[in-house]
Parts: C-alpha cells; structure tokens; sequence
C-alpha cells in the first residue's frame, strides 16, 4: 500500500472511468438504454452537420470533447447514514453536492442533491453527475408504514465491506492507487446494480406502493438502484419527435425553457423503460417499473438574475395552463411557454450585457496584437468593445426543481401525485449529508472570475 502521492490516480479519471463502466452495466440492464444512445449520437451527428456554429462553439468551450461521453444518473437513498456514505463514495471520485432541490411541493416525498465535479477542468474530464434524492418518510402520515419502512431500511446494508475500506482509505491516504481505483470501481458498481430480489414480501410491497410508489422504489429493495443514465443531445425536439418513430413513447412535453436558438439552462424528456421481474421474500413473483430513459439538452448557466427571470417566466405559463401538461393540453402548453419567454433576450450579446448569464472569456487575436503593441483599453467592457476579448456562455451543469419533479411523475405515474404541505428542508438535509451543500452559482461565478483574470494576465503579460 502506497501513501506516495504521485501514485495516486486523479479523481477525475477514476470518475470519467466509473462513468463508462456505470453506462455498460446499465446498457446491459436496459437494452432499451443502448437504443437511446444510437438515436442521440445520430442526432449530434445531424445537428453538428448543419450547424457549423454549434460546432464551433462546442470546440471552443471544449465541450466538443465530452459530449458523446456526458452522462447523468440518478438514486434514491433511504437512510441519512446512506446519504452520508454515499457522499464519501463520490468523493473519492472528485464529486461533491452541489445544490438542494425540494421535491415536496410537488408531491415527491424526497429531497435532493447533485454529485459532480466541480472545477472547470475537472468538469472537462468528466462532467459525469448523478442527482441524488433522500427519502422523507416522516412526510408520510401512517405511523405504522413509517415504521415499517424505515425498520426494513435498518437492516439494510447498501455496501460492501471492501468499498467501505477503500473509501476509508481514501480518506485517509489522500487518494487510490491504480489497482486500488479499479477495485474500488468494482466494488461501488455494486451500490448501484439492479438486484431482482426484494428486502419484503409481496403484502409489505403492496402497502409501501399504495402508499407512494417512489417508497416502494426504495424501500423494497436491496440497494439504490441507478434508474436512469441520461445522454445529452444537441436538440431535443428531434429526438422528442423521433422517439415515437421508433417505438419509444416520450413523456408528453419537453421540461425546462422553450426551444430556442440560444439554449439556456435545462431541457428534458423521457419515457418508461421497463417492467422488471421481482422476486419476493415470500417466494412470489412480481413487478416492478424503477427504470426509465431521459435525455437532455444544455444551454447557458443563468444569473441569479436570469434564473429570476427563468422562473417567473415559468411560473407564468403554468399559472395561465392552470393544469399540470398533459397529452391533451401539451400543443397549448408549448405555445404559452413560448409567448412568455420572449421576454427572455435570446442573443448571446444581450445576456451577456443584461447579466443574465455566466461566460467564459477568450483573448482574441486583435487582443493578442494589441497586447503586443501595448495599445489596450482598460476595462473589460471596453475590451469587449474593442473586440480584444470575446465570450461564449458557460453550460448549465445542474438541474432544475420543476422539471426534476416533472420527471418524477412522468415515470412514477399519475397515481402517485400526493400533497404535502411540508417545509423545505435543507438543514436536514445537510445533516444527513454530513456537510454543507455547495452553491451553483458560487461555483459558475468563479469559473467567470477564473476566465476573466486569465484573459487579463495574457493581455497583460
Ligand atoms: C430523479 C428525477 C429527476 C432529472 O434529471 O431532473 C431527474 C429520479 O427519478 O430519481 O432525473
Ligand atoms: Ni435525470
């Protein structure tokens, strides 16, 4: 065992290397998965054929390279000690939890967090994510299924013995060596496989699904399960209309802004993957729907500005559907939400000068000539103007509340809207996490800062 530092592998390749391995176990789970990323990469394909642009752009943020590798997945935990392992888990891979999300308003008993990386060049190895919701049984009411729940998630071991040592190890050491990395691999695949045997009986099932489907999901299981791994595409109205063309039923609308020719933060879709066998402790048969297929579209991170203006815009279309989307009503919904945003300036120059997005800054070559001649403007304004430095916006890394919870309940199925009048809760959350929650915004501001001083010292220089 080496405590030499040099021997360390990055974090960020053990993440880009689970990635990889995380996305061949769940396309041999889910073949449909494997369907999903031929349709996607054909459309990158088409999209990057006819728009030189988005190409250009992609190359120039370096996106262009991690684009066929992006994925995000997602678990449900039922425990806070689960929360707080799970935690530790990704951080031997350079992920930590970036913003809370609070799925009760609409109905999903849970809380949430997204695991990532969080610097940009880290981001650039791997931007692998994967949202991570804790259950909140004491939104539920019956006391008796409470206890239930939460004593089948007592006896309940989500680990091996040898990952907890790795991750210990980690912790200790500062870092894995390579065979201890691609052990430690295998052995956290394992947290997230799909096991077929159920923790209950086919009574106890019943009862936790009556309750909330998603309590089923979690409970009756022998781990967190990976539900969906999701690719990003380069335009999802293709996809959303190709989908049916082969035999995939997408979820009625598109979560997130409306289609636009500057993408902003999020867009998402998915459909119902499969029905899985499950074989109760009672000896019977079953089933169970846990998986489903997503993809995803990324724009510009917003301001907080822009993420007001995002919301309210939102807000607005929805409050004038004065419904949840549905087949029925989704032509309308696209219409209203497209009316609405066009109050959202949709250049790139006029968020840039409104701050209603994060950039990334380029020196140009008239900077670079400029900077040679010791002929600059001062301030980065002016520089802008004088076309010594240029932008592109910096991609959205996170999720969206509404749309997570859109998500949710396409899959879980309209049964499941339940009401809770329960009061965020990030305190809790955090302490069941074990650390603070880190802000998106903090995080996209300083990449801003980073590119701006950078562009500075060249010219500078
Ligand atoms: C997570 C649903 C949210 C997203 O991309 O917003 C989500 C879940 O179903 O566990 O995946
Ligand atoms: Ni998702």
């Amino acid at each position: 065992m080496s405590t030499h530092t040099s021997s360390f592998v990055e974090p960020s390749e053990i993440r880009a290397r689970f990635s990889s391995f995380m996305s061949d176990m769940y396309q041999a789970e889910v073949p449909l998965y494997g369907d999903l990323l031929d349709l996607v990469a054909e459309v990158n394909k088409e999209v990057l054929a006819e728009c030189p642009d988005v190409e250009r752009h992609l190359q120039r943020t370096g996106e262009f390279e991690r684009l066929s590798l992006e994925r995000h997945g997602a678990i449900r935990v039922g425990t806070a000690a689960e929360l707080a392992t799970i935690r530790r888990l990704f951080a031997v891979m350079g992920m930590q939890p970036v913003g809370y999300y609070d799925l009760s308003p609409a109905g999903v008993p849970v809380h949430s967090t997204a695991f990532r990386a969080i610097h940009e060049k880290d981001l650039q190895t791997s931007p692998f994510r994967v949202f991570t919701s804790l259950l909140r049984l004491e939104l539920v009411d019956d006391p008796a299924l409470r206890k239930m729940a939460s004593d089948i998630l007592a006896k309940r071991n989500i680990f091996t013995a040898r990952l907890i040592q790795l991750i210990e190890q980690h912790e200790t050491e500062g870092g894995l060596d390579q065979a201890d990395s691609n052990e430690f691999i295998q052995e956290a695949l394992e947290t997230f496989r799909w096991h077929k045997e159920a923790t209950v009986t086919t009574a106890e099932y019943d009862l936790l699904h009556e309750q909330h489907r998603l309590i089923a999901d979690v409970v009756a299981f022998k781990g967190p399960h990976i539900n969906h791994l999701t690719p990003r595409t380069l335009d999802i109205d293709r996809i959303q209309a190709e989908m049916p063309k082969r035999g995939i039923t997408p979820k009625a609308v598109v979560e997130g802004p409306p289609r636009r020719k500057c993408p902003i933060l999020l867009r998402q879709t998915s459909f119902k993957a499969l029905q899985e066998q499950v074989a109760f402790t009672d000896q019977a048969n079953g089933s169970h729907t846990a998986r489903f297929g997503e993809i995803e579209q990324r724009g510009a991170a917003l301001t907080p500005k822009g993420r007001a203006l995002y919301d309210q815009l939102l807000n607005e279309t929805r409050v004038q559907l004065n419904a949840p989307p549905t087949e029925e009503n989704a032509q309308h919904y696209i219409e209203l939400l497209e009316q609405h945003f066009q109050t959202f300036p949709d250049s790139h120059a006029a968020m840039h000068d409104q701050q209603l997005a994060y950039f990334r800054y380029f020196v140009t070559r008239k900077g670079l000539d400029a900077s040679a001649e010791k002929a600059l403007p001062g301030s980065l304004n002016e520089l802008i103007a004088e076309g010594c430095i240029d932008y592109e916006p910096l991609v959205y890394e996170d999720f969206l509340p509404v749309s997570a919870a859109g998500i949710f309940q396409s899959n879980l199925g309209d049964s499941a809207q339940a009401h809770y009048d329960a009061s965020s809760s990030q305190a809790e959350f955090q302490n069941a996490l074990g650390q603070p929650v880190m802000s998106e915004l903090a995080l996209y501001a300083e990449t801003q800062q980073r590119s701006i001083d950078e562009c500075l010292a060249i010219l500078k220089a």
